[in-house]
């Protein structure tokens, strides 16, 4: 039981849908503690940072475009095997099928299809230390040219 922190990020979808708020009861039902949060609007060019293993991919412009379409919910969260719990609580990527094979899923509860599937989550511990960073220290103001709107807590 190694207590972890992963990044979650509600995407456009789901806080534009007002899934946010119930996505966060789910989180906390589920044993994670939120350590920080921020809303803010991820700039394509970010984006294509954040998904650089993406590059190239036939989905890849489809996903700038919409994880830079709307306002995105960050959160940090920790828990005991945080990573992997956090992972498997999403569902598999594609919403559409996660209601087939696993219903309780965020993503089969709060996704659309392939791409607009409601969350995200770090692959591994590594990872979500650079995604925290990227998100949550990296991501100033100054980066994304102001388009920070929220910055709701930020205790460690
Ligand atoms: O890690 P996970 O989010 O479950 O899936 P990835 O295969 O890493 O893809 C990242 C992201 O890209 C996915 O959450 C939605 C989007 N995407 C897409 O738009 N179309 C695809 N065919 C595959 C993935
Ligand atoms: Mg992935």
């Amino acid at each position: 039981a190694t207590l972890q922190r992963t990044l979650a990020l509600v995407k456009p979808d789901a806080v534009l849908s007002g899934h946010a708020a119930n996505i966060k009861v789910d989180i906390e039902a589920a044993g994670f503690r939120i350590i920080s949060e921020r809303e803010l609007r991820l700039s394509p060019e970010f984006v294509k940072r954040f998904y650089a293993e993406h590059a190239g991919r036939h989905f890849f412009e489809g996903l700038v475009d919409f994880m830079s379409s709307g306002q995105t919910l960050a959160l940090v969260l920790e828990r005991h095997d945080a990573v992997a719990a956090w992972r498997a609580m999403m569902g598999p990527t594609d919403s559409a099928a996660a209601r087939g094979t696993f219903p309780d899923s965020m993503r089969a509860k709060y996704g659309t299809d392939g791409r607009r599937n409601a969350v995200h989550g770090s692959e591994s511990v590594d990872r979500a230390r650079e995604e925290i960073r990227m998100v949550f220290e990296e991501f100033t103001e100054e980066s994304i040219n102001g388009q920070i709107t929220n910055v709701l807590v930020g205790t460690s």
